[in-house]
């Protein structure tokens, strides 16, 4: 099992990438899409989308470029890292798979031009969500231990998707006023396997795994759009539907920990037997979907240090990454949080 460190868009520099390593990090997972702009939100522990959503997509004819990507993991390599992952496809780049619209044949092509690129460049993991609402349904308080602010759920946001948005970021500015239609669960299953089967040949060529995020927050609809994997035997339905081997999992212990059926400690020990895991986020919760607050990673629901012990006795050999955590009170919320998650991961991992 590697230890990894997940980095925004804004923090793909030097600074940041030495800071990895100061916690113990070798690997990275980075995100190429800029969810929240530019302004000086704290960008990892946004509470909903709404109706202005997280910012806007990029530029659908504009991919991620074979220099761009190489020229990132030369950076990260230079720092002493291993870059492992990119996390979520770029709204602009498949909102019509994942609205099954005109530009979906197109937008295949494209999201295949990516894996290629991925694999030339040898990125062995692409991260995503096949997800119409996205990060939905989240409030934002005081929640976690020492009043940290972290993120919950108190029920369900029913605000109908506007025209022109998925995934909770705004991809055409100039769409007719108006909400996307809703659809059936197995409407959405039904695109999930086109998109499977378009992609993974071409994943599994270049030797990239595709790893799939659970729903987060995981419940049967938010904003009126169904939702895919909101229960733990979802995440097993989804690889039945393609036995690729590059169909796996980004698996989210603090998601599948909120979900009312099941049990995480299950859930790990099925899929790492398996092989079937890419990478997994790490955070502790309290509570079940729709109720429930995230916490510090030594202190909710979820006994960490079972999940790992799980993983490592079946051979897990992928990156851990710490997922959000609660903001700690200093100049530097994020770095403590990540610092302390890190931290409290390796001395388990050590004392086993
Ligand atoms: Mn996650």
């Amino acid at each position: 099992m590697k230890i990894g460190l997940g980095l925004y868009r804004h923090q793909l520099d030097r600074a940041h990438f030495d800071f990895a390593r100061q916690c113990g990090a070798t690997h990275l997972v980075v995100h190429l899409v800029d969810y929240f702009g530019q302004g000086d939100n704290p960008r990892d522990n946004q509470p909903t989308g709404g109706l202005a959503g997280w910012g806007r997509a990029g530029d659908p004819s504009r991919l991620w470029t074979v220099e761009e990507l190489r020229s990132l993991k030369q950076e990260i390599n230079a720092a002493g890292l291993e870059l492992e992952a990119i996390e979520n496809f770029d709204p602009a780049h498949w909102y019509d798979v994942l609205l099954d619209g005109p530009c979906k044949q197109q937008q295949l092509e494209n999201l295949k031009t990516i894996v290629r690129r991925l694999g030339g460049v040898g990125i062995p993991v692409m991260g995503y969500n096949f997800s119409i609402a996205g990060v939905a349904s989240r409030i934002k308080g005081p929640f976690a231990r020492g009043n940290a602010v972290s993120v919950g759920m108190d029920g369900v946001d029913e605000t109908p998707v506007p025209l022109g948005m998925v995934w909770n970021m705004v991809y055409d500015r100039d769409a007719p006023g108006g909400t996307l239609p809703e659809i059936s669960h197995a409407e959405l299953w039904r695109r999930l396997e086109d998109f499977l089967a378009a992609l993974l040949p071409v994943a599994e060529e270049v030797d990239v795994k595709l790893a799939a995020h659970p729903d987060d927050p995981p419940v049967p609809r938010v904003r009126r759009q169904p939702r895919l994997v909101y229960q733990p035997d979802m995440y097993q339905r989804m690889i039945d539907l393609n036995p690729s081997p590059a169909n796996t999992l980004e698996f989210c212990v603090g998601t599948l920990a909120e979900m009312i059926e099941g049990d995480v400690y299950e859930t790990a020990e099925r899929h790492s037997k398996a092989g079937r895991i890419a990478y997994v986020h790490l955070r502790n919760i309290t509570g079940k979907a729709p109720r429930y607050r995230e916490t510090f990673i030594d202190d909710g629901d979820v006994d960490i240090a079972r999940v790992l012990s799980i993983l490592l006795r079946n051979g897990f050999d992928g990156v851990v990454i710490p997922d959000h955590t609660p903001q700690m009170a200093c100049q530097a919320p994020w770095h403590a949080g990540m610092a302390h998650a890190l931290g409290f991961i390796q001395g388990v991992l050590r004392v086993m």
